[in-house]
C-alpha cells in the first residue's frame, strides 16, 4: 500500500474513532423530551401549573429532561390522551379524573357529590393512603399517576334562566364530563344531561347545542364562558381533582434518578398548583360579574335538596368502587371532622 494511501486510511479510521464518543456526547447532551398534554388554555390554572411543572423538570435535572407543554386539547381531549400514554405515544397528561372512570372503576370515588366539605378535606384524603390507593389502580391499566392538583369544586352556568331552585333545571340541555356518576346525578336533578368532551364544550355552548355546564369558577373565567352563560349559580356540588399521569411503557424506560426527578417535580407542582388556584379562584366570582354574569347562591333549603337528590347517587358509586373503599373513606372524613382543625396557615 503506497505512503499516501495508507495515510488516507489512517485519518479515516482516526476520524470515525473521534466521531463514535461524540455522537455519544451528543446522544448525553441531547435532552430526554416530555411531550405533556392538558386540555385548558395556557392562560388557566392548569397551563400555569404545568409551566411550573416544565421549569422543576429541567432545573432537577440539569437540562437533561425537558418538558414541551402543549394545552387547548391540541394533543385530543382527556379521554384520547389517556389512551395515547397507554400506547406510549405521549409521554405526560393532566386531566380530570372523572374521566378515567372508564379505565380504572375506583376513580369515581372523586365523583361523589359532596365528598368534601373543604380543601383542607380533599387534601387530607387525595394526598394519603386513600388516594394513593386509587392511584395505584391505574398502574395495570398502562398509566402512572405522580400526584392529584386541584380542578376545584364546581358550579352550574347556564344561558336560559337563574337556577333558585332544582325545579329551573328541568329541560336544561347540561353538559357534564363523560362519567356515569356526572350523568345520573344531573339526570335526577331533572336536568337533560349530555356527556361531552371538555374541549367541544365552548362551541356547544355557543352554538345553543347545550345550555348549560358545570365546572370551577376558574375554569367559567379562563375559558372564557361568560361570554356564551349569563347565569352562574354557586354550588359547590363536587370537588374535582386533576391527576397528572405517565404513560407506564415510557415511564419504565427512565432511570430511576429519572422517576425521581419527575415524581419530586410533580409534588412541587401540586403545591404551587393548589395556592395558585385558590387564590385565583377566589377572585373568579367577581370578574364573572364584570364581565357581565348574572351570579347566585342557592338558598339553603334549595341546596339542601340538592344534596338530598344529589346523594341518591352514593349507593351506586359505593358498588363501583367497593364498599371496603368506600367505607374507608367515609370513616377517614368522620376522623378529620372529629379532628380539632388547626389554624388554617
Ligand atoms: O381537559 C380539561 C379537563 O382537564 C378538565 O378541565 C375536565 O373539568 C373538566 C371538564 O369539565 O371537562
Amino acid at each position: 500500500m503506497s505512503a499516501m494511501r495508507r495515510t488516507l486510511t489512517l485519518s479515516l479510521i482516526a476520524g470515525a474513532l473521534l466521531a463514535a464518543p461524540l455522537a455519544a456526547l451528543a446522544q448525553d447532551i441531547k435532552p430526554r423530551l416530555i411531550r405533556f398534554g392538558y386540555g385548558l388554555n395556557e392562560n388557566s390554572n392548569q397551563g400555569r401549573a404545568v409551566k411550573f411543572f416544565a421549569s422543576e423538570v429541567e432545573r432537577l435535572s440539569g437540562g437533561k429532561m425537558k418538558v414541551r407543554a402543549i394545552g387547548a386539547a391540541a394533543l385530543g381531549p382527556d379521554v384520547q390522551m389517556q389512551q395515547a400514554l397507554i400506547g406510549g405515544a405521549q409521554e405526560m397528561m393532566v386531566g380530570s379524573t372523572a374521566t378515567l372512570v372508564g379505565i380504572t372503576p375506583q376513580m369515581a370515588l372523586w365523583d361523589t357529590p359532596f365528598l368534601f366539605n373543604n380543601v383542607r378535606e380533599a387534601d387530607a384524603i387525595l394526598d394519603g393512603p386513600i388516594g394513593a390507593k386509587v392511584m395505584a389502580t391505574l398502574e395495570p391499566k398502562g398509566l402512572v399517576g405522580l400526584v392529584y392538583w386541584e380542578n376545584g369544586f364546581r358550579n352550574l352556568t347556564n344561558s336560559k334562566r337563574p337556577v333558585q331552585k332544582l325545579e329551573d333545571l328541568d329541560g336544561i340541555k347540561l353538559r357534564v364530563m363523560q362519567n356515569n356518576v356526572f350523568l345520573e346525578s344531573f339526570r335526577t336533578l331533572g336536568a337533560n344531561a349530555v356527556p361531552m368532551p371538555f374541549s367541544e364544550l365552548f362551541s356547544a355552548l355557543e352554538t345553543k347545542t347545550v345550555d348549560g355546564q358545570e365546572n370551577p369558577f376558574n375554569t367559567i373565567l379562563s375559558s372564557k364562558f361568560f361570554e356564551v352563560q349569563k347565569y352562574l349559580t354557586v354550588t359547590n356540588h363536587v370537588y374535582s381533582p386533576w391527576i397528572v399521569l405517565v404513560s407506564k411503557r415510557w415511564w419504565d424506560g427512565l432511570s430511576k434518578d429519572e422517576q425521581k426527578v419527575l415524581r419530586d417535580a410533580a409534588v412541587a407542582s401540586r403545591d404551587f398548583e393548589r395556592k395558585d388556584t385558590r387564590e385565583a379562584a377566589g377572585k373568579a366570582v367577581a370578574e364573572l360579574k364584570t364581565k357581565g354574569m348574572q351570579v347566585n347562591e342557592l338558598p339553603p333549603a334549595e341546596a339542601a335538596r340538592m344534596r338530598d337528590r344529589l346523594t341518591r347517587v352514593n349507593a351506586s358509586i359505593g358498588a363501583n368502587i367497593g364498599m371496603d373503599l368506600w367505607n374507608e373513606t367515609q370513616a377517614a372524613l368522620a376522623k378529620l371532622r372529629a379532628a380539632p382543625t388547626v389554624a388554617r396557615k
